[in-house]
């Protein structure tokens, strides 16, 4: 169990500053008249307290409070630029920032949650003991920010006033680091104090860059502090490391939900997007992947696009599911973006449109253009990238896998802004779960109760991606969330089981597995080429649109529900393909014995996990009794046309 506010709280043991009036006192002597007054917009003690003591360790030279206005955002890009943490690009209103080569992902051999005495974390990530985080802090982040400026910015997770918005602090003397939240989170600066009446609490985020170098890079911490809402870290600038109010603060969104707001909150690493079904209605997804398996791919399939990374989840007075996204930009991967699949995207970056762009890690040209992995464009004679000069002929990456672009959702063409910025939030019906499976799981498949649907959630399995530094393999990816988990996975799966079971929801919603990854030479063909492509995901979640309905029935298989061949074929029309019947069996023929080896994977892994809640293996058990009885009948590979 997590106990909050319980501990020594490092910052203010650092700090020792107490009161609201010790604050201000530090607070004018580093600041001037001008951003003075903008302080004087924050009246919650905690805050400037919190404030006050971040800067008596980092001790920086003077304070900048960003408020977002217009002449602030201008002046954060402004200030990048002239930091030379990013350069112009020749569209306006691109720039290019570059991280160390170490640092091109999340860094997670050296990211933290910090813990009491008694305190359990997930068996999946690694945990400091307060006392040695706190001597960490004291001895290497003291003074980090001497002769530099300490920015303070005021961003919420969410449009303000939305059930599951949570406003936090970013602290740092990055301007990359600011410009960056610019684009992605709202500002809640003028409402601070009362967001944080509302939301019952507020996140707060502490980063310097130190003198960055290769050679320091070992010095890099990336600390969680679950029990006062607290993020430290320093020595990194990839934005998953410094900019805590994405993954950071997700993490203490995922324990708010799992110990504190039981039955009536999740806290999800899942896209939102809506779809447009016959006579115009509009059907809302929310879907979660591992980063870097087609997350941000499939939102821009939508009609109406909300979100590409997060989603805060509650139910209303009506038994609505209902999501946010706590952000407003996304910070997508770039490598393989091109015309065919992601037009909305591209329109921005090669900039037909104009728009705000900070690109990360890709290679710039002489005439300052954009390249990258998996553009089709012919390679430029010269440019530069992350690790140096380019050249063709040096036979070097253009742009590393995770490289990135981050960009304000309100220059993409199918972002629905009025929706996205509504406190009611998105009504979700549609859940979906993918990871990045070669041979085992159907490109779509639906669950036919709750329980059946936490479990595909708990059984993501997926290939390793660029996302995280070192990562290899492939690896069981619970609800892609389980970076983000920092409690023991059996409390999370417990909320699942009660927020989708909770007798609140009025219409459950459809969860459904989805998989876009199959290859040829796993399902009887030759190559190992994508058994389908990017754009078939449009007819997958037109499938999913349709039953979330009941305009289309499938076929029910121990795995869940599955569709027709005929109920495809209009869907593939309407994305102006074929859709051959020998496609589809090598797609959605059951491969019995991979299915079987994988949960018997999945009970084996759960097997260790104490306290579990004993749903998923009754799920477990009846799919395997069920498929060991198909498997007697039909033999260890189903074609569907026996499941008929
Ligand atoms: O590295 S981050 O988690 O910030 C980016 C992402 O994959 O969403
Ligand atoms: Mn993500």
């Amino acid at each position: 169990m997590l106990r909050l506010n319980h501990g020594n709280d490092i910052l203010a043991s650092i700090g020792a500053i107490t009161t609201a009036a010790d604050a201000r006192a530090l607070l004018e002597g580093l600041t001037d008249e001008d951003n003075l007054r903008k302080l004087d917009t924050i009246t919650t003690a905690e805050a400037l307290i919190k404030i006050a003591n971040a800067a008596v360790l980092f001790q920086p030279r003077d304070i900048w409070i960003n408020d977002s206005s217009a002449e602030a955002m201008a002046f954060a890009r402004k200030r990048a630029v002239e930091e030379g943490e990013e350069f112009t690009m020749k569209n306006p209103g691109h720039t290019c920032h570059f991280d160390l080569p170490e640092d091109q992902g999340r860094m997670v051999n050296q990211t933290f949650y910090i813990v009491n005495d008694d305190e359990e974390t997930s068996v999946l990530a690694k945990k400091m003991h307060r006392d040695e985080a706190h001597a960490y802090v004291r001895e290497v982040m003291s003074g980090l920010m001497k002769g530099r400026t300490m920015t303070v910015s005021f961003w919420n997770r969410g449009p303000t006033g939305a059930a599951a918005a949570v406003p936090a602090i970013m602290i740092t003397d990055s301007f990359y680091v600011v410009h960056s939240g610019n684009i992605l989170y709202p500002t809640v600066f003028a409402a601070f104090d009362a967001e944080v009446q509302r939301a019952g609490t507020f996140f707060t985020n502490c980063h310097s860059m130190g003198e960055l170098s290769s050679e320091n890079i070992p010095k890099a911490r990336i600390f969680m502090d679950r029990s006062w809402f607290t993020t430290f870290s320093c020595y990194c600038t990839y934005a998953g490391n410094p900019l805590l109010l994405k993954k950071g603060n997700h993490r203490f969104a995922v324990d708010l939900c799992t110990y504190f707001r039981k039955e009536d909150q999740l806290s999800e690493h899942m896209f939102i997007t809506g779809l447009t079904g016959p006579g115009g209605r509009k059907t809302f997804f929310a879907g979660a992947a591992p980063s870097g398996c087609g997350k941000t791919t499939t939102a821009m399939v939508g009609t109406d696009f909300i979100g590409d990374d997060l989603a805060q989840m509650w139910i209303d007075g009506q038994g609505t599911i209902r999501a946010v996204n706590p952000e407003i930009g996304i910070f997508g991967i770039i490598e393989d973006v091109n015309w065919e699949g992601d037009p909305y995207l591209m329109e921005c970056i090669e900039g037909k449109k104009p728009a705000e762009i900070i690109f990360s890690n890709i290679l710039v040209d002489d005439e300052g253009l954009p390249h990258w992995t998996g553009d089709r464009q012919p390679d430029p004679a010269h440019g530069r990238n992350y690790l140096g000069e380019w050249t063709p002929d040096l036979g070097r990456h253009r742009s590393h896998p995770n490289s990135r672009f981050t960009l304000p959702c309100t220059s993409i063409d199918n972002f629905n802004a009025d929706r996205a910025r509504s406190a009611e939030g998105i009504p979700v019906s549609v859940i979906t779960y993918s990871g990045r499976d070669a041979d085992t799981m159907v490109p779509v498949w639906v669950a036919r109760t709750p329980d059946e649907g936490v479990a595909i959630g708990a059984s993501i399995v997926s290939k390793a991606t660029a996302t995280e530094v070192g990562a290899t393999g492939v690896n069981r990816q619970p609800w892609a969330n389980a970076p983000f988990i920092p409690g023991p996975l059996t409390d999370y799966m417990q909320a699942q089981f009660l927020f989708f079971n909770s007798s609140k929801i009025a219409q459950k919603p459809v969860m459904a597995g989805l998989n876009y990854f199959l290859t040829h030479e796993a399902r009887g063909g030759s190559g190992k080429g994508l058994l389908g492509e990017k754009k078939d995901v449009k007819a997958w979640l037109g499938w999913l649109e349709l039953y979330a309905h009941g305009d289309v029935k499938g076929y029910d298989t121990p795995i869940g529900v599955i569709p027709r061949h005929e109920e495809l074929v209009p869907l593939f029309a309407a994305i102006g393909k074929e859709y051959p019947r020998e496609l589809y069996e090598m797609q959605f023929a059951l491969y019995v014995d991979n299915i079987l080896r994988r949960i018997d994977l999945q009970m084996a892994a759960y097997g260790k996990e104490a306290n579990l809640p004993p749903q998923l293996f009754a799920v477990y058990e009846r799919q395997k009794a069920d498929l060991n009885a198909l498997k007697a009948a039909h033999g260890s590979v189903v074609p569907v046309s026996d499941l008929a």
